[in-house]
């Protein structure tokens, strides 16, 4: 049996119903892992399970808030009594806002907080229990660049993904001794709908000039697609990795190991 088998695992990956939380799952689910996906509406709950059973799985749908701790703590209840205790938790439902700090509402600063950083902790500390009484256990927070970089207009963002780094350390920190690892992945720039309005064909046919500035940021030539999480999740939720703790793995394409193109 390969090490990276996950064969009579349960899985929940918040927000993954579509994007990156879709191809992670389906990544999992290649590997053996039983789904289980929260989204925030029936419709998008619909929608992802038969985007799952295209692809020959058939993944559990839940609509719950993952801001909302009593909806979070029924979630992993039910998924519990339904499928089983989850032993693989991908944190990776977020948002972001692009807007210049100084005219970001505190009410805008709170929410991709909320989302992107309290709701991880909510959903492990509702997990952790479970996977403390079967022995092992897997988290994966969805990092960013933002856990080590900032940028301007995305400083709740920032403030968030680099929180949710010290938050993947202190899980392992406080859980590692329970068999339980906590890393993250951080992906670079992925061509998602997030990341569409930064590639928008200008109009004179032009690249936006984000898009150009991160093509000459990233050795690699090019965006990252969703599917390049795949093999890097598998990773962190198999037993190949049950000796590494408290990592982030920037999956970048080579940006955060270079100073970018010359002029
Ligand atoms: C941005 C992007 C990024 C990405 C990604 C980078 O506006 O700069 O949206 O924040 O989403 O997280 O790692």
């Amino acid at each position: 049996m390969s090490a990276f088998d996950l064969n009579g695992k349960v899985a929940l990956v918040t927000g993954g119903a579509h994007s990156i939380g879709f191809s992670i799952g389906l990544g999992l689910a290649k590997a053996g892992a039983t789904i289980c996906f929260n989204c925030s509406s029936e419709g998008s709950k619909e929608k992802g399970i038969a985007t799952y059973k295209a692809e020959g799985v058939e993944a559990h749908g839940y609509v719950a808030d993952v801001t909302d701790e009593a909806a979070v703590t029924k979630l992993v209840a039910t998924i519990r009594e339904e499928v089983g205790i989850i032993d693989i938790l991908v944190n990776n439902a977020g948002i972001i806002k692009r807007i210049p700090m100084i005219e970001t509402s505190l009410e805008d600063f709170s929410k991709v907080i909320d989302v992107d950083l309290i709701a991880p902790f909510i959903v492990s500390k509702a997990v952790i229990p479970g996977m403390i009484e079967k022995g092992h256990g897997k988290i994966i927070n969805i990092c960013s660049l933002m856990s080590e970089l900032g940028r301007e207009t995305v400083s709740a963002y920032a403030a968030a993904k680099g929180g949710l780094k010290m938050l993947t350390r202190n899980i392992c920190s406080e859980y590692g001794a329970y068999n339980i690892q906590c890393n993250g992945i951080g992906p670079g720039y992925i061509a998602t709908q997030q990341t569409a309005p930064l590639r928008e064909i200008q109009p004179d046919g032009s690249r936006h000039p984000f898009d150009q500035f991160i093509l000459a940021k990233t050795p690699a030539g090019r965006w990252g697609n969703a599917d390049d999480l795949t093999g890097p999740a598998v990773f962190l939720a198999s037993d190949a990795s049950n000796f590494v703790n408290g990592q982030i793995l920037y999956v970048d394409g080579g940006i955060l190991a270079y100073l970018g193109k010359q002029p």
